[in-house]
């Protein structure tokens, strides 16, 4: 995205690591041609600037945080304890646990602050953009249509699939 426009989504991960799952999120974004900013925040070994990541967020205007880490994955609950502006949280693959410890570590937060939570990996990262997407297309006219033609795509190319029987 170009210097000059704002950021509307946010999107981090605890790790470069992430990157091959969380560009997923990315290219959507891209697709769309929404403004997003893309970064390593890490929960554990950067909190002071994942505090101020979030404190600042609302103020910059983003609308989402799409929040993507692995393993003891706090980044997206963190972030949410210290902002309103919605996060949607992605688990990473773990090396050991192959992103289960992710997925729960995310998705069980308790009452009060919210993280939606998406699939493990690269399916996670795209639904986590397309919802963010859905939710900027409620007052973006053009996002909107843009979303309705990519669902529609979408089903002509399920409905055009053959099998070799
Ligand atoms: C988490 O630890 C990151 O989100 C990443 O998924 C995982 C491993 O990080 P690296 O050791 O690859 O930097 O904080």
């Amino acid at each position: 995205m170009s210097d000059t426009v704002k950021p509307l989504v946010g999107v981090v991960m605890g790790s470069s690591s992430d990157w091959e799952v969380m560009q997923n999120a990315v290219a959507i974004l891209k697709d769309f041609g929404v403004p997003f900013e893309a970064q390593v925040i890490s929960a554990h070994r950067m909190p002071d600037q994942m505090f101020a990541y979030a404190d600042r967020a609302r103020a910059r205007g983003l609308r989402a945080i799409i929040a993507g880490a692995g393993g003891a994955a706090h980044l997206p609950g963190m972030i949410a304890a210290k902002t309103i502006v919605p996060v949607l949280g992605v688990p990473v693959p773990s090396k050991y646990l192959r992103g289960e410890d992710s997925l729960l570590s995310i998705v069980q937060m308790p009452k009060g602050i919210p993280v939606a939570t998406y699939a493990i990996g690269e399916a996670g990262a795209a639904n986590a953009a397309l919802s963010a997407i859905a939710m900027l297309a409620t007052t973006d006219a053009a996002l909107a249509d843009k979303l309705e033609a990519f669902r529609k795509t979408q089903t002509q190319v399920a409905l055009d699939m053959k099998l070799p029987v």
